[in-house]
């Protein structure tokens, strides 16, 4: 059955934006939008065949593709392709995508397209496996992974489909990130480029459901509820969103109560792999098969990672993925691409601001059309001069993208800063000889908001937010620097060393770095939210840690209440320029909600809490010349980066 075009734009529109939660006025097409999204509709159904096959596994599964392939023969072309578990409608050889490829230059220039239904979803055979595991030695056909499911399908494309020049790319976002990373594992000989982009890596540490052991709540509820439901049939995209009755995910959340009452209130065991995800709630054997990382090495293809410095689900993964091929294989082509962009921002709007955080350029249009294209363009087609360097990153503060060799750049120097009295920040270690500490107390029935507006989503805003709510909270402490003589750049991952006390016999520990504006710094022009930046204090990285693991995720260990101890843990990195007349600021609490599930703050598996677990604790970070509390970043010399473009 033939889709009308219309319906065909607006349904891939939709899907796009509703499988993100996107801010009110981001999630609109705008009417040029529209009318650039219907005219490329019309040029890919005008130049381009679609074709619909199941190619054939190792194991004997089948595994659905559809191909777009150019009508002009007049040349060959690579095959870009993606693998997704978000399925690859619409179906039908008569109902085509209204777009091909990472963006339109890829249509208009001329590739073949293969979107992949992966094993389990959509179309194809086989079991779903969340994440399944790489198996590095297959001794037999019936030892399959998504590697291996790449290797059989670029096999199959390259038998089947006609007019190709032997070279395939691979890209794909999030968790089409993941095979991507997957695909680079595959080692196919025509496989000669890739770009896993933010792409899923580990679950526990650092990407979607778990950051340091705390629940990422909010995300994993909202995307489960949906996502985490059998599949509906083949032409299954992103389910019903849950009714939550309210749009107040604060009040939600917390009169849900205790972790275990998500299931048994809502999901009625229904969502299996939300009580897998709950139940694996240490690091185990469970998290380490599913974390590719270790395995990449001896990888052919030149490869181009990529991701956000304010990306809500997976700003570790690229990150990591960037080291550890460098770490292993100095002589791949390894570039990485960090922008100023929330999770995918990069593939769908100008990306010239995230909340109220301004870029003054487009740093979408750019990245697709200067970085992305050229990529893909010089190892599937060897054309475009342009040589990339081997990390594109843009510096956020002075707004500016810069070429390294490397990230992070290798003349940054450690430094750290200190938590002082009075909520000073300082670059002397503190002198005081005693205990000296500032304490608060953490009640977890009413836990720090992660954000000042209402949502029931984690949203992608979070990143980037103003933080003066939270800094006036008696639960929030915060330490400053004096306005700055001179710019400040940090560059690379931050560390926080905190000497801490609770009274209970657990709790977490978040750390938020904050670029704290002068306050007679300008509000934009046009102001359509009516913000105003003067004071702003502006999310540059924040991350959880769940206490009980400071000295080991696979073994959590309570605390011994009243008694100091350690807690430390590596944030992301940045690239971030504190101007000068700004202040650095730090920022330490204990709860981060609904962004984070609460912690009862008594040692225990969270999700058996009952409410009565739930006790309030005083907390105490010290500051004192023995228990010196503060965090270590990498501040990039002025000299390091090279000229703005
Ligand atoms: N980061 C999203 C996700 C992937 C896998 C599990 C949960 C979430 C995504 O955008 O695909």
């Amino acid at each position: 059955m033939k889709m009308p075009r219309l319906l065909r734009v607006a349904a891939i529109l939709a899907i796009t934006l509703a499988a993100i939660p996107l801010a009110a006025q981001d999630r609109q097409p705008t009417d040029d939008q529209r009318r650039k999204a219907e005219e490329l509709s019309d040029y890919v159904k005008a130049n381009y065949t679609k074709y619909e096959y199941m190619a054939p596994m190792r194991d004997g599964a089948h595994l659905f593709v559809s191909v777009y392939a150019p009508k002009d023969r007049s040349k060959p072309y690579p095959i870009w392709m993606q693998r997704t578990p978000y399925t690859v409608a619409p179906y039908g050889i008569d109902n085509y995508r209204a777009s091909l490829g990472p963006s339109e230059f890829f249509a208009r220039d001329g590739y073949i397209f293969a979107y992949c239904d992966v094993r389990g979803r959509g179309k194809s055979e086989g079991r779903f496996e969340h994440v399944r595991p790489y198996i590095p030695s297959k001794t037999g056909p019936n030892q399959v992974d998504e590697a291996s499911d790449t290797y059989d399908t670029i096999e199959f494309l390259l038998k089947t489909v006609p007019n190709h020049n032997g070279r395939v790319g691979i890209s794909g976002t999030s968790y089409p990130g993941f095979y991507a990373t997957m695909a680079a594992l595959s080692g196919h000989p025509a496989l000669k480029a890739v770009s896993p982009q933010a792409p899923v890596t580990e679950w526990f540490i650092g990407d979607d459901w778990r950051h340091n052991g705390a629940l990422f709540l909010a995300h994993a509820f909202n995307f489960l509820s949906f996502f985490g439901r059998p599949p509906t049939g083949e032409n299954e995209v992103p389910g019903p969103r849950f009714d939550y009755g309210t749009p107040d995910g604060y009040d939600f959340f917390l009169r849900m109560g205790p972790l275990g009452n998500a299931d048994r209130e809502f999901f009625k065991g229904q969502i299996d792999y939300w009580r897998e995800l709950i139940s694996h709630d240490t690091y185990s054997d469970y998290w380490r098969v599913r974390d590719p990382l270790p395995y990449l090495k001896n990888i052919k293809a030149a490869v181009m990672t990529v991701g956000g410095w304010f990306d809500a689900e997976d700003v570790y993964g690229p990150l990591h993925t960037y080291q550890a091929l460098a770490q292993r294989d100095p002589g791949l082509v390894n570039i990485l691409v960090e922008g100023p962009w929330s999770h995918g921002q990069w593939n769908r709007d100008s990306g010239d601001h995230l909340g109220d955080a301004r870029f003054n350029q487009k740093t979408g249009d750019f990245f697709r059309e200067r970085i992305e294209f050229t990529f893909f363009q010089r190892f599937l087609k060897d054309r475009g001069d342009e040589k990339l360097p081997g990390a594109y990153v843009f510096e956020t503060g002075r707004n500016e993208w810069r070429k390294l060799d490397s990230w992070p750049p290798k003349d940054a120097v450690k430094k750290t800063f200190y938590f002082e009295s009075a909520g000073k920040l300082s670059s002397e270690r503190p002198s005081a000889s005693g205990e000296e500490f500032d304490e608060y107390v953490s009640d977890p029935a009413k836990p720090v908001p992660h954000i000042s507006w209402t949502s029931t989503q984690m949203t992608y805003e979070y990143m980037t937010a103003d933080q003066r709510f939270a800094s006036r909270r008696t639960d929030v402490l915060a330490y400053q620097t004096e306005p700055l003589h001179e710019d400040v750049t940090f560059a690379g991952p931050l560390t926080a060393s905190l000497y801490v006390s609770t009274t209970g016999t657990d709790s977490d520990w978040d750390v938020k770095l904050i670029d704290a504006y002068p306050g007679d710094y300008p509000d934009p022009d046009p102001n359509p939210t009516g913000v105003r930046m003067g004071g702003y204090q502006q999310l540059v990285r924040g991350e959880p840690f769940r206490g009980k693991f400071r000295k080991s995720f696979e073994r959590p260990v309570a605390f011994e209440p009243g008694k100091p101890d350690k807690v430390e843990f590596q944030l992301p990195d940045i690239f971030h320029t504190f101007r000068r007349g700004h202040r650095i600021m730090v920022q330490v609490q204990s709860s981060w909600f609904p962004l984070t599930d609460r912690n009862p703050q008594k040692f225990m598996k969270i999700d058996e809490a009952r409410p009565s677990d739930f006790q309030k604790a005083t907390q105490r970070v010290y500051r004192s010349a023995k228990l010196s509390s503060g965090i270590t970043v990498s501040v990039a010399p002025s000299s390091t980066v090279s000229p703005p473009e």
